[in-house]
């Protein structure tokens, strides 16, 4: 059956890293769409002109992303990047055969469930809230976490066996998920040195134009870097 011809909506957030996994599945998939953006750190994704958006009330956190794709309203990214494997399964991102699929699938989980949540805005907002944790010591929560999940993702990869990526000689849905996740540990001064792979794998990715079209400073939300002054 035919697919619907619409543009898919993909409803974002620059720094979301959970929108961004979604970003680079479409890009890796050559899937075109349009970015409609809300601005998370004004809160917009908790008022009513988004949360009405959402179908199936799952919702209640007001959670970016959701893509709007062949009449329907897809939340969570895991689910909207298997959705787009089944819409359109070339390029693969899940490798062939059961077993390394619910290898990849693991990998991901690793990053979506074990991680994300306990690093998530509303997460990290709550320890300001309610144990009145500043700066130092939201970011220090933040680094546990990621070293807890890093080391292993990095255990779980095994040994380096030549391919710059985590399976296979392309990336796919391990690195949707992994490289958001390593630009937020960037952001929070995590020290990445141990991770040697994890490492290469995101240097790898981030040479690839649909890895640099999907990344937080290219989307149309993000702040525009101030021109360069004029030489005299
Ligand atoms: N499990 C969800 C997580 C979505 C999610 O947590 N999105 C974040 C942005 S990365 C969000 O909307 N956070 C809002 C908040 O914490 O208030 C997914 O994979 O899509």
């Amino acid at each position: 059956m035919a697919e619907s011809a619409s543009i898919p909506v993909l409803h974002s957030y620059w720094r979301s890293s959970a929108a961004y996994r979604v970003r680079i599945a479409l890009a890796l998939k050559g899937q075109p769409y349009r970015s409609v953006t809300w601005q998370m750190a004004q809160g917009e994704h908790l008022q009513p002109a988004y949360r009405r958006l959402a179908p199936f009330g799952l919702a209640p956190f007001g959670l970016v992303p959701m893509l709007d794709i062949d009449g329907l309203r897809l939340q969570q990214s895991l689910a909207i990047i298997e959705y787009l494997e089944e819409r359109n399964p070339e390029p693969a991102l899940l490798p062939p055969g059961r077993a390394a699929r619910a290898r990849a699938r693991a990998l991901a989980q690793l990053i979506a469930c074990e991680v994300h949540p306990l690093n998530n805005l509303r997460a990290l907002k709550r320890l300001r809230t309610q144990f009145g944790a500043d700066d130092e010591q939201v970011g220090e929560w933040y680094r546990h976490w990621c070293h807890e999940a890093f080391s292993a993702f990095e255990a779980a990869l095994g040994d380096d066996d030549g391919s710059p990526y985590a399976l296979g000689d392309a990336p796919g849905i391990v690195e949707c998920f992994l490289m958001p996740q390593v630009y937020n540990a960037r952001r929070y001064g995590a020290d990445l040195a141990p991770y040697g792979r994890i490492d290469a794998i995101a240097r790898a990715c981030a040479a690839l134009p649909a890895f640099q079209a999907a990344s937080p400073e290219h989307q149309p939300d993000a702040p525009q870097p101030a021109p360069a002054a004029n030489p005299a």
